[in-house]
């Protein structure tokens, strides 16, 4: 069995996968239509591959949903798009590839999402409007809204930024543009986040009382973006104000592409989909490459920062729990390993700790956090690290495996911990997936391929000072596939 086969999270049985596509619940069941390459383990030839779910998290894989059409307009490949419910059928906007031109296509399905049938009339929209220089016109998200169909696409004005184009139309077919939902605007010095030179799968929709609008930043020139962005902000008159700009993952480009969906039960879940951060070749010799996120609820803090949280139907998984309560970890000493705990391995866990932050926010410089898939003399091991001086927390993966095929990389969230007593980190470990929540104001997905097969341990520490752990939980997680 390949050691680095998630067991918990939805992937394809072979070959590559990429952006979720479709996501729907239709009559009580969940859809998950998704980029892929039937072919081969490497990205090209997009189809639309589908599995089906009662609960997101047991899938049960169906066949194809869409393959290109020799001679029709999506020939060179079924890009992504989105599923709504038309007049009591469930129909697919997607994105026909067609040479370097982009369509948006149409598909329904007449039995219950069995099959689909494409559109005879396609494309829908054939091209942009005349006179703008865009970069991508792709990843049709569309909604209902005062009688009418809204749809976005995602783009880039030329050299000077992404943006998302809205059009309506009164049944799918006919597409009237309304000009850009929102644009980037010129790159400005004091901007933390640079936003790409185009904007693939917005994701648009209305969440407590704001609007939210996933993009996913692309720029294939310094100062490069491949990552996915949340703002939320004020729809008005059919434009989009930005008020806040956050990542939505600090994964960077190990969540990407994400989708958000409202569930029969009024839930906003979004899942992304996390590339692998091995060689091209080691993915080929492996067979598969992509997975999925674990689903995440998405919900407002009043502040306007995007909560997420893993959907409580993963709890499901949980099986032998171990607990802590009250522990001190403290700096160990020079060469010596850090504080393990009697009975805690594997690599398939959810573990939820909680890091009292008294103390060790006021200590000079204490940094403090977990080691993950640790070897047992820490030659391989992956470093969930808070510092609060330096507000920030690191998820390192530089010794993660000793593997020269694997990219690795130290990625951070900045956090905030003043005014927090209680952190809060929620870790998933799937093989080589890795998902930290942190108070579920930040998530941070990585990539890890150890190359021990005894690189399962976990362990604690603190540095220059100790810290306290008023409570932590580890289930071994039951495996879906
Ligand atoms: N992937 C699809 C595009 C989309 C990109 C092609 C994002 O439609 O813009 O596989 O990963």
């Amino acid at each position: 069995m390949d050691p680095h086969r998630p067991r918990y999270h939805f992937l394809r049985p072979a070959n590559w996968m990429n952006d979720p596509n479709g996501l729907i619940q239709w009559q009580g069941v969940y859809h998950l239509f998704y980029q892929c390459n039937p072919e081969a383990a490497v990205w090209g030839n997009m189809h639309w591959g589908h599995a089906s779910s009662s609960n997101l998290i047991h899938w049960q894989h169906l066949p194809t949903a869409l393959a290109p059409t020799p001679g029709g307009p999506d020939h060179d490949g079924v890009w992504s798009g989105c599923a709504v419910n038309w007049n009591g059928l469930p129909a697919m906007l997607y994105t026909g590839r067609d040479g370097e031109s982009e369509h948006v296509c149409l598909a329904f399905s007449h039995d219950g999402l069995h099959t689909l049938e494409k559109y005879s009339g396609n494309p829908v929209l054939f091209a942009p409007p005349p006179g703008l220089d865009l970069v991508g016109f792709r990843d049709p998200c569309v909604w209902q809204e005062d009688g009418q169909w809204w749809m976005t696409l995602g783009t880039g004005m030329r050299g000077a930024g992404g943006a998302v184009l809205l059009y309506s139309s009164p049944d799918l077919t006919d597409w009237q543009y309304h000009g850009p939902l929102i644009t980037a605007g010129p790159r400005r010095a004091q901007d933390a986040i640079w936003t790409g030179e185009m904007w693939e799968c917005p994701s648009f929709f209305p969440l407590g009382g704001q609007h939210v609008l996933l993009i996913s930043a692309m720029d294939t020139h310094p100062p490069y973006a491949l990552y996915t962005l949340y703002m939320t902000g004020a729809y008005r008159d059919h434009r989009f104000s930005m008020e806040r700009l956050s990542k939505m993952d600090w994964g960077d480009v190990y969540y990407y592409a994400p989708q958000a969906f409202l569930d029969e039960r009024g839930r906003r879940i979004a899942i992304g989909w996390s590339r692998e951060a091995r060689s091209i070749d080691a993915q080929v010799a492996a067979g598969w490459a992509g997975v999925m996120t674990l689903p995440r609820l998405l919900d407002l803090h009043p502040d306007g920062r995007l909560l997420q949280q893993p959907i409580p139907e993963a709890e499901a998984l949980r099986g032998e729990r171990r607990s802590w309560e009250d522990l001190t970890i403290n700096p160990a000493p020079a060469g010596q390993p850090p504080t393990t705990l009697e009975g805690l391995s594997g690599d398939t866990l959810e573990m939820i700790v909680d890091f009292d932050l008294r103390e060790a926010r006021a200590g000079n410089g204490r940094s403090f956090g977990l080691l993950v898939r640790r070897s047992p003399g820490g030659e391989e091991q992956t470093e969930i690290r808070c510092e609060p001086r330096s507000r920030r927390l690191v998820v390192g993966t530089r010794r993660s495996s000793q593997s020269e095929s694997v990219t690795p990389g130290d990625y951070e969230i900045p956090f905030d911990f003043s005014g927090i007593d209680t952190l809060r980190l929620r870790v998933f470990l799937d093989c080589s997936i890795i998902e930290v929540y942190a108070d579920d104001l930040a998530v941070l997905t990585a990539r890890v391929y150890p190359s021990r097969p005894d690189s399962t341990g976990i362990a604690l520490f603190a540095e220059g000072g100790p810290v306290r752990v008023a409570r932590l939980d580890a289930w071994q997680m039951q495996p879906v596939w």
